[in-house]
């Protein structure tokens, strides 16, 4: 297993000094969270900032960086007795942080007092946008700021610090992923064996996550194994798969490491698709190889969307579903009826990478304007690409029933979209296919070293595999 070296944690803590420039940063770590009761709580995951510049993974820690004073501190609790009795025991606090190059490690009641301190001196506190409700109730009493004023008083520059650097994926992380994303082929590889008629969502679901959780690793998100793809997050598997469906899986593994990887696959449930099926699977792969041609250093990959969103529109066309110019059906967002989510997203120790930080200052530019119109306020990315970038591709064609009858009752894009011929298709449901890539110094890279079934041909090989 690929790690990150202590250094790494240094030098990225480091830099964060030194952008910053002074200042008290203040990182929450996450607590453990009870489901239904206190003690029976979901599965505890890190914070992913606090893994990112302190590395450590467990619950009930908080971190301090005093660039005014020099000091790097972890506050947290020594294990009781009564947790050593129930949880087992694990090296002390101070033995932690020192791997991650950390030896100022204090009690958790101290971190109050140290705020309190620094806020008495008029030093500047710099914390994130919190996402949890108990994060919420400790800063207010940490800081005496209840929510609300938490969000307008949240650190831009440390949010915009932070990005600077997570964003660019340095070669242990991409080692990391790529790892991730090898997980991920072969969760994906387990589907295509085991999908066929009268076996049930849940059952796929299973044999998924059995490939996750067996290599020690979890999932990166809630599972997608549905005959419903045009539903787009559907996480019931309640389906039995029968002849002549399609079935769409996205899942993705975290690895010990945290770092996601994140696929999609879709493929028929019988031995082949139809031909209806086939047809939209090949403007699906034309799109597809579209995108993918647009990608290296420089290019926005709004660009990226649109190339994927046209090739769509001019398969639509060509199936009489459409008319017009394909570019300009995809530059109004006509296309949308059938591609209403975004090209692709940011992916690292988040499958959307650093979304809690703000969709805003991770995907866009400053002075890129996110649109509001359905379609584009779905894309999740559009800035121009830059080496080190990891991020998915993932165009789909959905058939979403009620999204028709809402745009034909309203009239929308009416010079683009032939409603009049769309009924035949409305039962079509959905499919689509991801792949995660890096931006190189010259082009692009797919990550992973397993290749993921994408043509016709391999599809219907790794359903007889
Ligand atoms: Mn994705």
């Amino acid at each position: 297993m690929n790690t990150i070296k202590k250094e790494s944690y240094l030098r990225r803590r480091a830099k964060l000094r030194a952008d910053m420039g002074s200042g008290l940063l203040l990182f929450l770590g996450n607590s453990e969270v009870g489901m239904n009761y206190a003690d029976n709580t979901y599965r505890f995951r890190q914070d992913s900032s606090f893994l990112y510049f302190f590395g450590l993974d467990d619950a009930g820690l908080a971190a301090v960086i005093d660039i005014d004073e020099d000091r790097e501190i972890v506050f947290g609790n020594e294990l009781t007795i009564d947790d050593i009795v129930w949880t087992g025991t694990m090296p002390t606090l101070h033995e932690r942080a020192v791997s991650y190059g950390i030896t100022d490690t204090r009690s958790m009641s101290e971190l109050k007092g140290y705020l309190d301190n620094a806020r008495r001196k008029g030093q500047p506190i710099h914390f994130l946008p919190p996402y949890r409700g108990d994060h919420q109730i400790w800063l207010w009493e940490l800081l005496g700021l209840n929510p609300k004023e938490q969000a307008v008083q949240v650190s831009t520059r440390l949010v915009k610090a932070i990005v600077s650097q997570r964003i660019y994926k340095d070669e242990e992380e991409i080692a990391i992923i790529e790892e991730s994303v090898d997980i991920s082929t072969r969760m994906h590889l387990a589907a295509y064996r085991k999908v066929r008629p009268g076996v049930h969502e849940a059952e796929v679901a299973a044999a998924v996550e059995e490939v996750a959780c067996r290599g020690g690793n979890t999932l990166a998100f809630p599972t997608i194994a549905t005959v419903q793809g045009q539903v787009l997050h559907n996480h019931g598997f309640i389906h039995e798969l029968r002849e002549g469906d399609i079935f769409l899986l996205d899942a993705g593994a975290e690895t010990r490491m945290h770092y996601a990887g994140d696929l999609s696959s879709s493929m028929p449930v019988g031995r082949r698709f139809t031909e209806r099926q086939e047809t939209i699977y090949t403007i699906h792969l034309e799109s597809f190889r579209a995108a993918v041609e647009t990608l290296r250093p420089g290019v926005p990959f709004r660009d990226a969307h649109l190339a994927a969103a046209t090739k769509i529109c001019e398969g639509m066309k060509a199936l009489g579903l459409m008319q017009g110019d394909p570019v300009e059906a995809a530059h109004i967002g006509a296309y949308a009826l059938f591609f209403p989510c975004g090209l692709g997203h940011m992916m690292g120790l988040d499958v959307h990478n650093m979304e809690n930080l703000g969709e805003e200052y991770v995907g866009y530019e400053d002075g890129q304007v996110k649109s509001k119109q359905f379609g584009f306020k779905s894309l999740r990315l559009a800035r121009p690409l830059e080496p080190g970038f990891v991020f998915t591709v993932e165009p789909g064609i959905y058939f979403i029933p009620e999204l028709i009858d809402k745009w034909e009752a309203e009239h929308q894009f009416t010079d683009f979209i032939r409603y009049d011929r769309l009924g035949p298709w409305r039962d079509f449901t959905g499919l689509r296919n991801e792949l995660d890539y890096v931006i190189t110094a010259d082009g692009v890279r797919q990550l992973g070293t397993i290749p993921k079934p994408m043509t016709l041909e391999e599809v219907y090989a790794a359903k007889e595999g």
